[in-house]
């Protein structure tokens, strides 16, 4: 597994949405589903098979966006407007290419007078009314749990690994437990035998609400948004956060346990003022900073990581709002443009493909080269300068101050000569990027320009060069 770049990747709402002319095709119309066939913009069943197919045959593992609270819109009316063609009509609730009826929906038991979730406070609204609009599924109903384990099953008979819940703050964690307990096994062509898929759970809890994330805690991982939130407004600086502040990042900021988190700087939804998290959030917009969020969180111990990787699109900020939130994916007339590779590594078509980034693909290596090692060597200048590494394979700098770092550190490391893997990499046993000369004792001097391109510098032993 050291080998590999990426262990795995979550993949778009892989079945039957909604197709959405006003705006044109938005992102979004992917979490309206119609059904549960595999058939969307990005592919039908075949390539889906063919991509699970091709990934797991070298060791890269799938995992799927499952919306699985609601189907689409309330007021979206009757036809075949949906990616595969199949019929719905949402006035009657009926699915049938599911099939749903009427029967399947949460209409009686919601309590506001508009069916839509209006207020947070209300834990029964969250989970019996509709999340904008959407038509809320019954999950204490067996048949509804059957469907969508159904689903899930079939994407498990293909070979992904587990599954990211939408919305699972909108469902009661009992009747997600009901249907999960109802998944397979992994698909042994790739999976050891009882393997069971990794769940997490997308749970939007920052305080100050009354669902509390540690409910989901026996289904799988939930999402950790304190995390994106908090790590943006020290970056930025805001509120008087410093870096020398993140000492004790993790649970001593109230974060959930390290081993049910999952992490990330930044996801689809916030990283365009979507869902939670605010203008903290940082994103490949503000690249410098990015890269150090994420290169901070990849070298961390805490919670299981997940790395975006996003498309540009035209932003128009009016009163501080981007109008274009709902633009979606690079396309000609509607048809999703190619992933096209630069010769430099690098995504054409305006795929910012964030994972290709040197500094990003060098730190999700760190991370695996480091796995298992305690959090060690903390040091910091009381300000915005810090350092930490794991154990003795890896250790990391940062210079977020307006001044020049220089100064010698306890690396922990063995002694030798390393490449810094942000500014380059170690290519034919010589370094592309800084060098640094670490000594029999472990110590190592660092210096950091404020102005440099990529203030922050990271070495491990898989990028010590061999004398
Ligand atoms: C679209 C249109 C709607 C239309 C609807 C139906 O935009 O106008 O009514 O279709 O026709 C995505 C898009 C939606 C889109 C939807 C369906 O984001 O715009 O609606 O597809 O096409 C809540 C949920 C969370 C959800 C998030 C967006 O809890 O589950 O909203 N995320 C997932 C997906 C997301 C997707 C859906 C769910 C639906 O990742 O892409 O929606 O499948 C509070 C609550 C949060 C809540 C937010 C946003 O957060 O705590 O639970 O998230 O509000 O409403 C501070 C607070 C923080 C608060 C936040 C925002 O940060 O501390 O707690 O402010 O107020």
């Amino acid at each position: 597994m050291a080998h590999l770049v990426l262990g795995s990747f979550l993949v778009s709402p892989p079945n039957e949405n909604i197709v959405i002319h006003n705006p044109s095709r938005p992102w979004w119309e992917r979490y309206q589903p119609i059904s549960y066939k595999l058939c969307t913009r990005s592919g039908n069943e075949d390539e889906f098979r063919d991509m699970v197919k091709r990934c797991n045959n070298v060791g890269v593992r799938i995992y799927v966006d499952a919306v699985v609270n609601h189907m689409c819109g309330n007021a979206m009316g009757a036809g075949t407007s949906s990616t595969c063609g199949s019929y719905f009509n949402t006035g009657a609730r009926d699915f049938p290419s599911v099939p749903y009826s009427a029967w399947d929906f949460n209409d009686g038991k919601c309590s506001t007078g508009s069916g839509d979730i209006e207020n947070y406070n209300d834990m029964y609204q969250v989970r019996n009314c509709r999340l904008v609009g959407l038509l809320d599924l019954a999950l204490e109903k067996d048949y509804v749990r059957s469907k969508i384990a159904e689903y899930m099953n079939h994407l498990i008979d293909i070979g992904v690994a587990g599954f990211r819940i939408d919305a699972s703050k909108h469902m009661w964690p009992g009747d997600m437990k009901a249907f999960l307990d109802k998944l397979k096994n992994l698909n042994t062509n790739w999976f050891p035998g009882g393997a069971r898929p990794f769940i997490y759970q997308e749970v939007i809890d920052l305080g100050g609400e009354p669902i509390k994330s540690n409910e989901y805690y026996g289904n799988g991982r939930v999402t950790e948004f304190k995390y994106g939130a908090k790590l943006g407004t020290v970056l930025r600086k805001w509120n008087g956060e410093k870096l020398s502040y993140l000492k004790n990042w993790g649970e001593g900021w109230g974060f959930m346990p390290s081993n049910r988190a999952l992490v990330f700087v930044d996801n689809h939804d916030n990283q365009r003022g979507h869902g939670a998290g605010g203008a903290s959030i940082l994103t490949f917009w503000d690249a410098r900073l990015y890269k150090m969020g994420v290169g901070f969180m990849l070298a961390h111990p805490y919670g299981f990581t997940r790395v975006m990787s996003s498309y540009r699109w035209p932003r128009n900020f009016v009163n501080g709002k981007d109008v274009n939130d709902w633009i979606g994916p690079p396309n000609d007339n509607g048809k999703i443009k190619p992933v096209t590779i630069n010769p430099d590594s690098t995504c054409g078509n305006d795929w910012v493909c964030e994972h290709r980034w040197r500094q990003i693909r060098n730190m999700v290596t760190f991370r695996n080269v480091v796995d298992g090692q305690p959090f060690a060597n903390w040091w910091d200048n009381e300000n915005n300068q810090v350092a930490f590494g794991r154990g003795n394979r890896g250790f990391i700098v940062f210079n977020n101050d307006d001044w020049e770092l220089s100064t010698t550190l306890q690396t922990g490391l063995p002694a030798g000569t390393y490449c810094d893997v942000i500014s380059g990499d170690k290519i034919d046993n010589q370094c592309t990027g800084i060098k640094i000369y670490v000594s029999g004792d472990g110590l190592a001097h660092f210096k950091i320009s404020n102005t440099a391109e990529d203030p922050f510098i990271a070495i491990h032993v898989d990028a010590k060069i061999n004398s």
